[in-house]
Formats: structure tokens, C-alpha cells, sequence
């Protein structure tokens, strides 16, 4: 990522220079929707991200300025100075959460840019909440942990931006560690990191270019589907908290008491549990075969039971099967955004000018196209 446009920007705005800090967004190779019901997932960090250049001002505001969308904000850090530009409600959503958890933060100057895309699946906004989480606690000393700090990006997504997400796109963000993909257990926070270099193969995400809303309320109404089942369940099984602890035969027994939609999330939620821990399994012996049949799998589920694909993004994973690509699926969230891709080097070449070829003439617009490189978590630069 390019310093220099940030660091002209706050020396033009601000004066003086701040410390820099940046924290990348993530892919997820499977597991996907598992996060909040309590499941596993497989992200890894990538290596772009967002980029933020603060410094402490000695007042009580903070003073922001989005390089990339040339937007200035300014705002106090009470409950009642909520910005009104979106993209400045992340930085005064985690600013709050610090407070409420009993954090000194003073006001702050900051530019900021990010070379992540924008509403195509792969968190941009988790990354700008770990940055400004990640560096408001190094300025001030707060002494939180990364546990926190990704708890702190994942409550302003629930309490200041909309989105009641699960803990996925922070924690990768935050824990993210080079060539390393993060098994994590999304109820006990438990984590390893799995080294992840598919020889012979190479990992490409294909942007559809269709801009997803998680706001836009489909993301939540998942989420409380999977929690009316729950409650379904947790009558004859009061030890059920979340979809986690279900089987098919608990889903099966309360059929008739829940919507055929419902239903049909439950099982989607239930089975994806069930296909990361194969795909773990597998990749542990280098099985990319297996990995790559889970994943296909999981699009299957997304697009027929969740409900969270599209036409385009389907139409992705058909040439990818007609292109002989070992794994694809849609990624992240859903209802637009990438798949992400685990293809044979000897099939690459082929499958991308295949892909996007026809997705051009089918659709009229170009998609893109990122080669995925596993990065680091959040650092100070
Ligand atoms: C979005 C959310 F932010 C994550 O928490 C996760 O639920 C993901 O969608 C789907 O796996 O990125």
C-alpha cells in the first residue's frame, strides 16, 4: 500500500506527523455463516488492507479525513456525537466501545486509505475497526488484548454500523499471521494457525462486482432464523445454545414447528460445521481434492438453502466446475462480493480467461480478478 498519499494528506490537514497503523482485511477458505452460531471458520488475513496515519490532538474530538472518498468529519466522543457520514461511524463506534469498556481515549487527528475493495466480501470495514482498535490502544496505552480488540470491532458492526455479524472478519484481521490460514472455534475463541501453501495450486478470489449490502437487513434475518431454530430445538434439548450444539435428527424433530425457510438455514448452518471440520481434515493431509469438493459444497449450500448467492456469483462457480478449478465458492457474507478459487496452476490460465470472458458477455461488466496472498494482522508500520 502507498504511504505517501496518506502521509501528504495528514501533513496538509494536521501538521506534524502521527504514528502509522494498518490492519488487513481476509479471505475465509470455508466455513462460512458459522461464526455467530458458534461454528468454526477458516479466514486468513490478507495482504490488503487499511491504512491509518493518527495522532493525538489534545482536545476532546476527533478530527478524520477519508483520503479515499476525499471526506472530512469531525466529531466528539459522546454517545450523542455520532458522525453522520457512514464510514466515520466505524471510528466512533470503536472509540465508544474503548470507552464503555473503561478506556481513556483522547481525541485524534487521522487520515486514512485503504487499498481493500470496497463491499466485495472481504471486510473492509472490519479492517478500518481493527486499525483504529489496534492503534487507539497502543496511543493510549490501554493495555487491552487482541481478544478485545477484535470484540471491540465486532460491537460497533452491532451497535453503531447495523450488522449483527459474528467474530470472523475481526479476529482475522487482528490475529492474522503470514502464509497461515486461522482454524478458529468461534464460541471458545480457541484458535490455531494453519500453514496454508497448496503447492500446485493457486487461490484466486473473482469479484462479481456486485456490491453487497450487509446492513441491508438479509445478513440479520439469516441470523435470526438460525435463532428461531434454536429456540425450536432448545425445548426438547435445553442444552442447545446455538446451532453449534444441533444435529440433523434435533432439526428433524421440530420440522414442523419452524418455517420451511428457517428450516432450510438450519440445515445449511448445520452441515457447514460439519464440511470446515472435513476440509480441516483434509488439508492436514494435503488432500486439496477433498478441500476443494467441501467447498464447492458450500456454494451449493449458500446459493439453495442459505440463499445468500446471486446470479452472477453462480454463474462464477459454474465455469469454475467446467474449467476443471478444484474448489469455488462464493465468500464472505454473500449476496454479492467474490469466489474465491483454489485452482490448479496448469488449469489457471485457462479458467481466468474463461471466466471472465463469459461473465463479460453475459453480464456486460468486467469482473475482477485478485490473486490471494495470506498476510499479517494488524501492526504499527
Ligand atoms: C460477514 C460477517 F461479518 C462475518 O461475521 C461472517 O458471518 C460472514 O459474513 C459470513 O461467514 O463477513
Amino acid at each position: 500500500m502507498d504511504n505517501k498519499i496518506v502521509r501528504e494528506k495528514f501533513a496538509e490537514l494536521f501538521g506534524t506527523a502521527g504514528d502509522l497503523y494498518f490492519s488487513p482485511g481476509r479471505v475465509n477458505l470455508i466455513g462460512e455463516h458459522t461464526d455467530y452460531n458458534g461454528g468454526f471458520v477458516l479466514p486468513g488475513a490478507i495482504d490488503k488492507g487499511m491504512l491509518a496515519e493518527i495522532k493525538p490532538n489534545g482536545k476532546n474530538i476527533i478530527r478524520a479525513f477519508a483520503v479515499d472518498l476525499n471526506e472530512y468529519s469531525e466529531f466528539g466522543m459522546n454517545e450523542e456525537d455520532a458522525p453522520k457520514e457512514s464510514w466515520a461511524r466505524y471510528i466512533f463506534g470503536v472509540v465508544r466501545e474503548i470507552i464503555k469498556r473503561g478506556g481513556k481515549v483522547e481525541g485524534f487527528d487521522t487520515a486514512f486509505s485503504g487499498d481493500v475493495p470496497l463491499g466485495a466480501g472481504l471486510s473492509s470495514s472490519a479492517a478500518l475497526e481493527s486499525t483504529f482498535a489496534f492503534a487507539l490502544n497502543e496511543i493510549f496505552n490501554l493495555g487491552i488484548d487482541k481478544f478485545e480488540l477484535a470484540k471491540i470491532g465486532q460491537a460497533t458492526e452491532h451497535n453503531y454500523c447495523g450488522v449483527k455479524c459474528g467474530i470472523m472478519d475481526q479476529f482475522a484481521s487482528v490475529f492474522g499471521k503470514e502464509g497461515h490460514l486461522i482454524r478458529l472455534d468461534c464460541r471458545s475463541l480457541e484458535y490455531e494457525y494453519v500453514p496454508f501453501d497448496p503447492k500446485g495450486y493457486k487461490v484466486v478470489l473473482i469479484d462479481s462486482v456486485v456490491k453487497h449490502e450487509l446492513a441491508s437487513s438479509a445478513y440479520n434475518k439469516r441470523r435470526e432464523s438460525c435463532e428461531a431454530v434454536v429456540a425450536a430445538i432448545k425445548k426438547r434439548h435445553p442444552e442447545v445454545e446455538l446451532l453449534r450444539d444441533a444435529d440433523m435428527k434435533m432439526l428433524d424433530e421440530v420440522k414442523n414447528e419452524v418455517s420451511a425457510e428457517d428450516y432450510r438455514r438450519a440445515e445449511y448452518v448445520i452441515e457447514e460445521i460439519q464440511r470446515l471440520l472435513d476440509a480441516c481434515d483434509a488439508l492436514e493431509k494435503g488432500d486439496y481434492k477433498t478441500v476443494g469438493e467441501k467447498m464447492y459444497g458450500t456454494h451449493y449450500g449458500m446459493s439453495k438453502l442459505y440463499e445468500v448467492s446471486c446470479e452472477e456469483l453462480d454463474y462464477l462457480n459454474d465455469v469454475a466446475r467446467e474449467c476443471g478449478v478444484t474448489g469455488s465458492r462464493v465468500m464472505g457474507g454473500g449476496f454479492g462480493g467474490c469466489t474465491i478459487n483454489l485452482v490448479p496452476e496448469d488449469k489457471y490460465d485457462n479458467f481466468i480467461t474463461t471466466a471472465v470472458k463469459g461473465f463479460t458477455q453475459k453480464f456486460g461488466k468486467e469482473p475482477k480478478v485478485y490473486p490471494v496472498k495470506i498476510g499479517a494482522g494488524s501492526r504499527k508500520l
